[in-house]
């Protein structure tokens, strides 16, 4: 599709505009690709908005840029991510027909290649402002399709809330939103037990799995069934069988990553212990269940009910936690200095002025990796030997997971 647009239309500061979008974290994992060069995911994905990391881009086209640039945080990107945007600009210009380069600065609190989506939330976000700030007009699920020529979960990331990307035949594939977070509200404990850079990243790891894994086949073979599971227990908010079903496509898809060759391990130690920590209070009937992306980082959802619980539990990890929840709608900012956010402000999102990090003091910085493992298990908290349904957390009978 190619629009003629006018960006000088937009007040006296033509072409800019900023936006706001979540990482979002797969719940149905998406690993695997159909078309490499139009970035088509070969299985179906479910997601859940995350309302605690997000990503703010402003982006401005000026005739007057010879080239690209990107500035993260103030700092100017590689030459291979500024690389990696610009291919993407070049899809936004050719459906505006506009020739113009473009300054794009980002500010974000998601440590970046670390398993906790900050791709998805900078080219959904950097989708949401190019594409105000040249008037394409492009509606969600259309910038969901070009988000994902970035980054395919970026594509989910232009919802909040639970969404799913199908793996759609033909050359388009668009997300839509399954259910918004209001609808099954959980928890989430963001574990940060690696936030380096990963060593292999998400893209090559999927090309590795797909062509040395002896179990993708039946890793691609099994996933819609995952996908009718899950979307069926959120729509009737069943968190037992979202939590098995998450928990056992996480399983899988990290049993792929490892048996690709050569071998691709993002859990550590910290994320082991703290998957046997989950496990042992899923045996006491704890409404809650893990996963993790292709990173060491460990997602904990829970239900509200089982929040001392849960985080007393996982202190015993010593890695920072980051307390969160399921959300994460994206916001268009301002275009052309106006603003245009729903708040009214355009500045601040939700938790951005209180997070800049991500993080309270107590739960430490993202950046950090975390000291050194204890060695023995200590006892459990007080709270960690009720059972779920004295405090109201059980897995069915907590009142906010309850079965309609
Ligand atoms: C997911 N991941 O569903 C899965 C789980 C990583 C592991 O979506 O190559 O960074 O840019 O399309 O979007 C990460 O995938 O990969 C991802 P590209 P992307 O959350």
């Amino acid at each position: 599709m190619s629009r003629a647009v006018t960006p000088s239309r937009h007040g006296d500061r033509p072409g800019s505009a900023t936006a706001r979008a979540h990482a979002n974290l797969g719940l149905v994992k998406y690993w695997g690709k159909r078309d490499l060069e139009l970035n088509l995911p070969a299985v179906g994905s479910i997601s859940a908005g995350i309302e605690g990391l997000w990503t703010r881009t402003q982006i401005y086209f000026s005739p007057r840029y010879e080239r690209d640039l990107l500035l993260w945080d103030q700092q100017k990107a590689s030459d291979q991510a500024t690389a990696r945007v610009s291919r993407f600009l070049d899809l936004v210009r050719s459906k505006a027909s506009l020739p113009w380069h473009a300054q794009v600065r980002t500010t974000s609190n998601i440590p970046r290649e670390a398993g906790l989506a900050s791709s998805a939330a900078a080219f959904a976000s950097l989708a949401l402002a190019a594409n105000a700030a040249v008037g394409l007009g492009l509606d969600p699920g259309e910038l969901s399709d070009l988000a994902r020529r970035g980054s395919a979960s970026a594509a989910r990331s232009l919802f909040g809330g639970y969404v799913e990307l199908p793996a759609d035949e033909g050359d388009r594939c668009q997300a839509r939103r399954i259910a918004p977070a209001d609808h099954f509200p959980l928890e989430v404990a963001l574990v940060l037990a690696g936030t380096q850079p990963k060593a292999v990243s998400s893209r090559e790891g999927m090309i590795r799995s797909q062509g040395t894994s002896p179990f993708y086949p039946s890793w691609v073979s099994a996933q819609s069934a995952d996908l009718d599971r899950a979307r069926q227990a959120i729509m009737q908010r069943d968190f037992d069988r979202l939590a098995e079903t998450a928990q056992h496509n996480c399983l899988k898809m990290h049993a792929v990553a490892m048996t690709s060759r050569p071998p691709i391990l993002y859990p550590n130690a910290f994320t082991l212990r703290g998957i046997e920590l989950v496990l042992s209070l899923r045996q006491k009937g704890v409404a809650v269940f893990f996963t993790l992306d292709a990173g060491a980082n460990l997602a904990v959802f829970f239900a509200l009910p089982c929040r001392d619980l849960v985080i007393g539990t996982l202190d015993e990890l010593d890695c920072p936690v980051q307390l969160t929840r399921v959300g994460g709608e994206p916001a268009l900012l301002e275009v052309g200095g106006v603003p245009v956010s729903p708040t009214g402000s355009g500045q601040k999102g939700p938790g951005e002025a209180e997070q800049q990090n991500g993080l309270s003091k107590r739960e430490g910085d993202p950046r950090q990796p975390p000291e050194g493992l204890r060695p023995t298990t200590p006892d459990p908290p007080d709270g960690a030997t009720k059972t779920g349904s004295e405090d109201g957390c059980a897995g069915e009978t907590g009142d906010r997971t309850r079965k309609r």
